[in-house]
């Protein structure tokens, strides 16, 4: 099937640079995400956008590239609940990925089975309005409930405006949680404000929950961009990501989130963005934790 690009759809940076902060050993990409290609997995009928293709070759490429080591391939909306481009990945991988699937409740336990073989260890539930149309919650419990018992864990994406109205539902699921992007908070609003505070005291009083300190590109608003060999890109987002590595080392997770969906303004060089990462962690140890222990702790014990 051919597909057209959603108007104004950036394509992924070709050609980044290789980055100046040299990655640990055994360093995770932890959100990234493979797009078809469309005429081998279509996108899904339901999708919100079509991307350009972003096949598993150029993200392992991209993955050598950088430094790291191993990644962790999310599903993205355009697949829909459609996991076979993400399956298709990771058996690919040498074992070097692992997957975050998208699953419905009428998923039989043989299917959970098989992407568990194939190295899914999570599913993501999306409350982002522009990404997905809603799904009930007691349909999300019901799922959270089966996973759990493969030992999965949840991956839930949302704008920091929802925090409140989600609040007892995310309190309320049964098995490790991890937030996409800090819950997108407005970086335009103080670090110590009121709405940040609440997606602190989300971490800090349910231990389950962890977070991608990820997504600088998409959370900033006064930038500098990474691009043109910037080392001090998206200062603005800085402050939010140092204070949650700070208070929560062992929680957090990092990702390039490669091919960067649905960037209006700019899209990065993936070289720099791996150099954002020693703002949020200066130190080695926490730059060790938040690229080797966290991720491997999670998707490959
Ligand atoms: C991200 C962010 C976005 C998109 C998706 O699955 C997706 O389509 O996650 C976004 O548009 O903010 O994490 O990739």
């Amino acid at each position: 099937m051919e597909f057209i690009k959603t108007p104004g759809w950036l394509d992924w940076y070709a050609g980044p640079s290789r980055p100046v902060f040299k990655l640990p050993a055994g360093a995770v990409d932890a959100h990234c995400h493979v797009f078809g290609p469309g005429a081998e997995f279509p996108y899904a009928p339901e999708r919100k956008y079509t991307p350009c293709d972003a096949s598993k070759a150029q993200l392992f490429a991209l993955r050598d590239q950088l430094g790291f080591d191993k990644n962790v391939i999310v599903q993205a909306t355009c697949h829909g609940a459609d996991n076979r481009a993400l399956v298709d990945a990771l058996l690919h991988s040498n074992g070097r990925a692992r997957g975050v699937a998208t699953v419905k409740r009428s998923v039989r336990d043989a299917e959970l089975q098989a992407m568990h073989d194939a190295g899914v260890r999570g599913v993501r539930f999306n409350f982002v309005k522009r990404l997905v149309d809603f799904t009930p919650k007691d349909e999300l419990l019901e799922i959270a409930a089966r996973i759990k018992a493969w030992g999965w864990h949840v991956v839930i994406y949302f704008e920091a405006v929802d925090l409140p109205e989600l609040w007892d539902f995310f309190t309320a699921l049964p098995t490790t949680v991890v937030v996409d992007h800090m819950g997108r908070p407005d970086v335009s609003l103080p670090v110590d404000g009121p709405q940040f505070a609440l997606f602190q005291k989300f971490m800090r009083e349910h231990a389950n929950v962890w977070s991608k300190v990820s997504c600088p590109e998409r959370l900033s608003l006064t930038g500098p961009k990474a691009l043109n060999g910037e080392q001090n890109a998206y200062r603005d987002v800085v402050p939010f990501a140092r204070a949650i590595v700070a208070e929560f080392p062992d929680r957090v997770l990092w990702g390039t989130d490669w091919p960067h969906p649905n960037l209006k303004d700019h899209m990065p060089d993936d070289g720099l963005l791996v150099d954002f990462i020693p703002h949020i962690a200066p130190s080695a140890a926490l730059q060790h934790k938040l690229l080797v222990d966290n991720p491997n702790r999670l998707y490959w014990s």
